[in-house]
């Protein structure tokens, strides 16, 4: 067996009557039937002039046609990029202009809007909508169900997901093959999934946790999915009576302990509840351990990395802790500046190197240079420790990031569109808790004359970017707290605001 994805995800399935998907019409799809529409897809698209290495942008909704784009791109041996599809007109197009796609595929009602920016690089854009509808699945019949491979090698690249990391414009990861298998059968191992699982998910699919962390380690070990369109709370309770597992941010969890259904009775059947891609409380884990008899299980994950560390199947579950190193990743805590000793633990920068990281960013050796220590480490920019038994404690970010709901949101970005409305002089976006999403960002801004309404500010903030960066209020103040090298004070305004 190689460790390209097609050996390992799509090879063992060729002939796999078992069902791969239940969606949420009841429908299920064997895994034969499901690679037989990715290979029909995958002739439609080299007939289209599609080829091995070229990078394939997918920002259609989730749906199994979306998904099956991905096992198109991993037969023709493209690049798979998937996007929000939710993403506005203009980060839309920053994304199409770093990452030169050779195929892009929205919903039919963006087509017009894309396109002109796709013809300026002689990108080609076909329709793909939530019912699965549109050019690519139109005519499927006229093409054959089993499709040649085009292998890839482990070095080779797989996918590309972008991330901003700990400032500026958003960079394209670009994760390799081994990358992707390799994480794959440690987590497999690590959480003992098998083809008798059934996994709930509920997460977007564009992102490592929803795509790679849920769908690899399904795929890779023959199991069910009930694929869910969104977080639909009753969906996903009715779906505990007959599944094992599922996999999910922190807000499906305190959305869940609020739920009257929540019991034990409701999750018997269920096997293993994991949480990532933001901290889970220790209140969480204590409250839904005392509702349902299950201790979440912690992993700790990133774009550039998949998955770092986890808590274990079988031992000790420490809540607030994201568990240990997985196997031949090894993890370091270096000390910078400014970090502090305890007595026990030594906290600072979690530095990582391993199987699991990255190629670097795509186009960009500059920012690849920095993200990495001279002895080939890479800096998450997350800060922690390591307790007495080696599992790791994040303890803070030494990035601006807020994370809301599972999502990043950067400061930056959303500063920088403020910013470009006629009446803002500066402003300071920044995360207060949320009992829901655990951060929310908000906005601090100074405007030319107090008399502007917000309103019109926070339309044009909306025009430009998707809903879950839109500050959830906007606060005028008369100046923005500045050290005195004229830095903004985000600490005061959150201590103050928060
Ligand atoms: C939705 N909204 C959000 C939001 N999600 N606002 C801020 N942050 C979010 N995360 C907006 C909606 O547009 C809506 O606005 C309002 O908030 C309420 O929407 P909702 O219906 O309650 O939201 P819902 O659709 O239920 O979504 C919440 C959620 C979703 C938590 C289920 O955000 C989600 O699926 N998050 C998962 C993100 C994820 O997969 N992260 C993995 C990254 S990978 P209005 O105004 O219209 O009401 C990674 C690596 C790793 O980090 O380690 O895994
Ligand atoms: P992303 O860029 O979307 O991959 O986000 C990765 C970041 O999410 C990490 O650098 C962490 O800051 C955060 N993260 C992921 N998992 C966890 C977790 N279990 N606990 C705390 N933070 C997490």
């Amino acid at each position: 067996m190689t460790n390209s994805l097609y050996s390992n995800l799509i090879e063992p399935n060729l002939n796999n009557n078992k069902t791969f998907l239940i969606l949420d019409d009841g429908t299920e799809i064997s895994y034969k039937d499901f690679i037989s529409l990715s290979s029909k897809i995958s002739h439609k698209l080299t007939n289209l002039g599609l080829k091995s290495g070229d990078h394939i942008l997918v920002k259609s909704p989730k749906c199994k046609e979306t998904l099956s784009l991905y096992l198109t791109s991993i037969l023709t041996g493209s690049v798979f990029f998937p996007l929000n599809s939710n993403y506005t007109l203009n980060e839309t197009i920053y994304f199409i202009e770093d990452s030169k796609p050779s195929f892009l595929i929205c919903e039919s009602s963006e087509v017009e809007s894309i396109k002109p920016i796709c013809d300026d690089i002689g990108c080609r854009i076909l329709s793909l909508n939530a019912n699965g509808e549109g050019d690519v699945t139109n005519d499927l019949e006229n093409f054959d169900s089993s499709f040649k491979p085009n292998i890839r090698v482990k070095d080779d690249l797989a996918a590309l997901l972008y991330t901003s990391g700990t400032t500026g414009k958003p960079k394209g990861a670009m994760l390799t093959h081994q990358n992707l298998v390799s994480n794959a059968h440690q987590l497999i191992n690590l959480w003992n999934i098998d083809k008798s699982d059934t996994l709930i998910h509920a997460l977007p699919i564009y992102h490592t946790h929803g795509l790679f962390v849920a769908i690899n380690t399904s795929m890779m070990s023959g199991a069910t999915i009930r694929f869910i369109k969104n977080f639909n709370i009753d969906l996903v309770i009715e779906a505990f009576k007959y599944s094992t597992l599922m996999m999910g941010v922190p807000t499906f969890y305190t959305r869940l302990i609020k739920d009257k259904r929540l019991d034990r009775s409701v999750t018997k059947n269920m096997k293993l509840f994991i949480s990532g891609s933001a901290p889970l409380l220790t209140e969480t884990h204590q409250d839904f351990y005392n509702i349902t008899g299950h201790q979440i299980l912690e992993r700790y994950g990133m774009t550039e990395t998949n998955m770092n560390t986890s808590n274990p199947f079988d031992g000790e579950r420490k809540a607030g802790s994201v568990g240990k190193p997985l196997k031949d990743i090894s993890i370091r805590i270096n000390k910078t500046k400014g970090d502090k000793d305890t007595v026990l633990n030594k906290i600072g920068m979690i530095e990582i190197k391993g199987p699991n990281v990255f190629k670097g960013y795509l186009n960009n050796p500059e920012k690849t240079q920095e993200a990495f220590t001279k002895d080939g480490y890479f800096i998450t920019g997350d800060i922690g420790y390591f307790d007495k038994d080696g599992y790791l404690f994040i303890s803070g970010r030494n990035k601006d990031l807020i994370i809301s709901g599972g999502f990043n949101v950067y400061p930056k970005e959303i500063e920088d569109v403020i910013n470009q409305h006629k009446s803002v002089i500066e402003s300071a976006v920044f995360g207060i808790k949320d009992n829901d999403l655990g951060e929310v960002p908000i906005a601090a801004v100074v405007m030319i004359n107090n008399n502007t309404k917000i309103k019109d500010l926070s339309i044009f903030v909306e025009k430009n970017l998707v809903k879950y960066k839109t500050p959830k209020k906007y606060l005028v103040l008369n100046e923005l707290p500045k050290n005195v090298m004229g830095k903004v004070q985000k600490n005061i305004l959150k201590d103050k605001y928060s």
